[in-house]
């Protein structure tokens, strides 16, 4: 990796994300259909949260990506996160860079927004897109787990559904309660299954990257990558030493804040207590009326 890390930075990298079953990996083949027929190549991550639904999603995504499987300009790589240096966004960094280093023009990856991980990947892609699932109470849930500040780009898939016009129009009012910086995040109706819609995600793909060349947020994005990963790989060292010496201290019979003061001690690194919030920089919205 730290031979290749020059030769990364062409990429046009997107995050796709979205509950289970919206419709993401479908998504992805179509947006890959679209990517191939500009030209361009493709790269696709697919993240597998390690959770025990997901290997038929797997399996489906296999049989679904068939379709481009003896194209040479299409990679595809699923992958597990559990046990790796990191955690899920060390392992998809690793791989966002390969692909990036192999000369692919676009990478996607595929996460399922089941928790903290797609806010990590938001800050490494440069497009992000939510993926929301119509009937199903998903504006509320967006809300809540603070998926609407990530989002580039909403998408409302299986426009088919009957419900579809109804999310459309919640997430329209969600995001008028909302003051945005700069970008606000588009709002794309599509049916993935039928490549209804495609065309415009990727015209607001485009627009958004666009928006990032112009404004100069994509090196501030570049550079908060770059922190965040190399806070990760900091990180996963740190947690493997300390996993260590916990194993000597636990014995000890003291308070664990006497303790946690020894272990940090044994890497000569004295305890101290800070004021400062713990910063999020993927956040760039606020609601309306606080601060
Ligand atoms: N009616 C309709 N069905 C769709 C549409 N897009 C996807 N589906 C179907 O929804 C189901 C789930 O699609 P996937 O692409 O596997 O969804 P996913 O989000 O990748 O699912 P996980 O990876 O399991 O989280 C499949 O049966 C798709 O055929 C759409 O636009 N309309
Ligand atoms: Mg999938």
């Amino acid at each position: 990796m730290r031979h290749l890390f020059s030769q990364t930075g062409r990429a046009l990298t997107i995050g796709l994300t979205g509950p289970p079953g919206v419709g993401k990996s479908t998504l992805g083949n179509a947006l890959v259909r679209k990517v191939r027929s500009l030209g361009k190549s493709v790269g696709v991550v697919s993240v597998d949260p390690s959770s025990p639904f997901s290997h038929g999603a797997l399996l489906g995504d296999r049989i679904r990506l068939t379709e481009h499987f003896t194209d040479s300009e299409v990679f595809i790589r699923s992958m597990a996160s559990r046990g790796h240096l990191g955690g899920l966004s060390g392992a998809t960094a690793d791989a966002v860079l390969l692909m990036d280093a192999f000369g692919m023009d676009v990478v996607i990856i595929e996460t399922v927004g089941v928790g903290q991980s797609e806010i990590e990947i938001a800050e490494l892609v440069q497009t992000t897109i939510v993926a929301l699932q119509p009937g199903s109470g998903d504006s509320i849930q967006v809300l809540k787990a603070g998926i609407l500040e990530i989002a580039d780009i909403f998408v409302v898939n299986k426009k088919d559904h009957p419900m579809a016009n109804q999310l459309k129009h919640e997430i329209r009012s969600m995001m008028e309660m909302l003051d945005f910086s700069g970008w606000v995040p588009e709002l794309i109706m599509t049916q993935a299954t039928s490549g209804d819609g495609i065309d415009e995600l990727w015209a607001g793909v485009e627009r958004h990257v666009a928006y990032l060349r112009e404004s100069g947020e994509l090196d501030e994005k570049r550079r908060e990558a770059f922190a965040h990963q190399v806070r990760q790989l900091a990180l996963g060292q740190l947690e493997r030493k300390l996993d260590r010496q916990l194993g000597s201290e636990l014995a000890a019979g003291v308070d664990p804040y006497a303790a946690a003061e020894r272990v940090l001690g044994a890497f000569g690194i004295s305890s101290e207590v800070s004021d400062e919030p713990a910063r999020a920089p993927h956040v760039r919205a606020s609601v309306k009326g606080l601060t």
